[in-house]
């Protein structure tokens, strides 16, 4: 369906004319680098291109005074000096005969992106904007920021498109209190931001950054803050917020639209965030997003300052938003006790409002582990460690969560070959999906079936060339995921070949995620290579470091909080180059269940997800 991308080179005019040490950095080539790298990496070719327009005044006035809206419109005819005195009644702000221009520009292409993703014109887009938008109120401009860009999106999202729930994630690291000021009581805005905070110590220095500040009135618990304590978070820390704050809100509002106030200076090198999170850390942030509205997620550019990293983190979120797989995240997957304790109390700020995390009350975000190393971050995660502990399955059995009903509905998958034992005609599938016509040779398929006595029928043996040809072809780089359908008898001897095979043919660890009764194959490995993990199955617990099985209804929350909580955390630590996810009968897990859960792991091993399912389920 495509993605946008909407910009005007006008939006480069506004510029500092003065010495001023803290707003000099929110320069024109902040633009100029991000659209650059978008360029040199042919991203921006692959994007529908849309002009920017100016937001009219009736928009700029869904958010903003009309008094306000006339002053910021005088700036165009003042001179230097009466545009610093203007300045100077605001907090971090500068004036340019151009302000008002750019701001409209600004405002405008954040209703173009979203109308053009609401009417269905594309899926998903980003809007590269200046001035950036997240700091400004109703009657001020604040923190470079003159209209709130993302906030007359939401605001016309709701008026102009009819829409009832709208999540805006803030990922941007400073606190956007303007957006927070602006939907503090409206239920149908839920707004996420994590931000540097240091006990109140960092800029706009406001009480009503931190946790508990939770919204007011009919908005209680639909304004959601995670202060990080420390510099420093990285891409650890940013993981963990999305799964055991964010995304359990998330999935529980289900929201219509998601708005990403995309500020880069929460990546490493920025001088205002000092934090630690690679480029690709926005990659695998976006990928998490596109599993909820349906992926209709529209990102606009707030803060970033480092132009190297602004750049490159716009083009992972840019390829991300496009279908292209996540870059592995490197590093010990290990947030830091500072986060931990950031992530713990927004929880518990917000656990009244939220079923999702009442629910998970039993299983925490994942405690400080024993080991810690003398700068406070312990030693790299493997299974068994401290994630493994947290996420152990909770005591008390807890009804079926309604997080296992509605909305599973995660965005289309790409680059996808689908494998049948014969090619159905009537499968109707996304532009980006093939049917596979190939099959591995009919000798190589027999020698890996012969010790399996259940790979004896044609049906099967079949099934198995056909998996096989497709493995090699996500091994060797040509295909990037794959669903293969196999007979319902066959299912756990086939899934044993697959393991087998695909360690043999250069996955030097492979997750293999098993949803219902599957048998873990006998001759399992526990040398490290194969991380097994077995949801909604018989057995409960950790038979070992690598193979982990629990029965769903152990899982307090149901299968969502189950990937949230346990897959998820325990996956990114693994760090695998190939994924298997196996669907066997029982407990009520469907293909909605399968296609979720492989939508959430795409973000490992450069999204070589194969999904393994019977025959008969196979029609989706
Ligand atoms: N060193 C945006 O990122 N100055 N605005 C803070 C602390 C103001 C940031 C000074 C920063 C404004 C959109
Ligand atoms: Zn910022």
């Amino acid at each position: 369906m495509g993605t946008a991308l909407v910009y005007h080179e006008d939006m480069t005019a506004t510029r500092l004319l003065w010495d001023d040490p803290e707003c000099e950095i929110e320069r024109p080539e902040r633009l100029t680098a991000a659209l650059d790298r978008l360029r040199q990496r042919g991203l921006e070719q692959r994007c529908l291109r849309l002009s920017a327009r100016e937001a009219s005044k009736e928009e700029l006035g869904l958010v903003h005074s009309p008094e306000y809206v006339s002053l910021v419109r005088k700036t165009q005819v003042l001179g230097e000096e009466e545009l610093q005195a203007l300045s100077r009644q605001f907090d971090a702000i500068y004036f340019h005969p151009s302000t008002f221009h750019c701001a409209r520009l600004a405002a405008g292409a954040g209703l173009q992106l979203v109308d053009a993703v609401l009417t269905g014109t594309v899926q998903n887009g980003l809007a590269l904007v200046r001035p950036p938008g997240h700091h400004s109120q109703r009657a001020a401009a604040n923190g470079f920021c003159v209209f709130n860009n993302v906030a007359i999106a939401a605001a016309h999202a709701k008026q102009k498109h009819g829409l009832h729930r709208i999540l805006i994630v803030d990922w941007d690291v400073h606190h956007g209190q303007g957006i927070q000021y602006l939907f503090e009581d409206d239920p149908s805005v839920l707004y996420f931001s994590w931000h540097r905070y240091e006990h109140g110590r960092f800029w706009p220095f406001l009480r009503e950054s931190d946790a508990d500040a939770v919204g007011r009135g009919q908005g209680l618990g639909f304004t959601v803050n995670l202060p990080w304590n420390q510099v420093g978070m990285g891409n650890a820390d940013y993981m963990a917020a999305f799964l055991h704050l964010l995304l359990p809100l998330a999935f529980e509002f289900d929201p219509e639209l998601v708005l990403v106030s995309a500020g880069f200076d929460s990546v490493i090198g920025d001088p205002e965030g000092q934090m630690q999170a690679t480029p690709e850390c926005f990659a695998h942030l976006t990928q998490l997003l596109q599993v909820l509205a349906g992926g209709r997620v529209c990102a606009m550019l707030e803060g970033g300052y480092h132009l190297e990293s602004l750049a490159e983190s716009v083009c992972m979120t840019v390829q991300t938003l496009l279908g292209d797989p996540a870059p592995p995240l490197s590093g010990p997957m290990v947030p830091c006790q500072s986060a931990l304790e950031s992530i713990q109390s927004a929880r518990a700020a917000q656990a009244p409002y939220w079923k999702s995390l009442q629910l998970q009350d039993a299983t925490p975000v994942p405690t400080s582990p024993s080991t810690h190393s003398p700068e406070g971050r312990p030693p790299p995660l493997l299974p068994g460690g401290p994630m493994c502990k947290a996420a152990a399955p909770a005591p008390a059995p807890a009804p079926s969560s309604f997080l296992d009903q509605p909305c599973l509905c995660p965005a289309p998958s790409v680059r996808t070959t689908v494998a049948l034992t014969a090619p159905d005609t009537t499968l109707v599938l996304p532009p980006d999906v093939i049917q596979q016509e190939g099959s591995a040779l009919r000798e190589e398929t027999e020698a890996w079936a012969r010790p399996h006595k259940s790979l004896a029928r044609e049906e099967a043996l079949t099934a198995l060339g056909k998996l096989l040809y497709l493995l090699d072809g996500m091994l060797d780089g040509q295909v990037n995921s794959g669903i293969a359908a196999t007979p319902a008898s066959a299912a756990a001897a086939t899934l044993d070949v697959a393991i087998q095979r695909g360690l043999s043919h250069g996955a030097q660890r492979l997750l293999c995620v098993a949803l219902g009764q599957l048998d873990r194959p006998p001759d399992l490995a526990h040398d490290g290579r194969t991380l097994w993990l077995n949801i909604g199955g018989k057995e409960a617990a950790a038979l070992s470091m690598f193979h982990v099985s629990t029965p769903l209804p152990v899982m307090t929350g149901g299968f969502l909080s189950c990937i949230l909580g346990l897959v998820l955390p325990l996956a990114y630590g693994f760090q695998p180059d190939l994924v298997l996810v196996a669907l066997g009968p029982g407990h009520g897990l469907q293909g909605p269940h399968a296609a979720l859960l492989s939508a959430m792991l795409r973000g490992l091993a450069g999204g070589r997800v194969l999904a393994l399912l019977e025959e008969r389920t196979s029609r989706l």
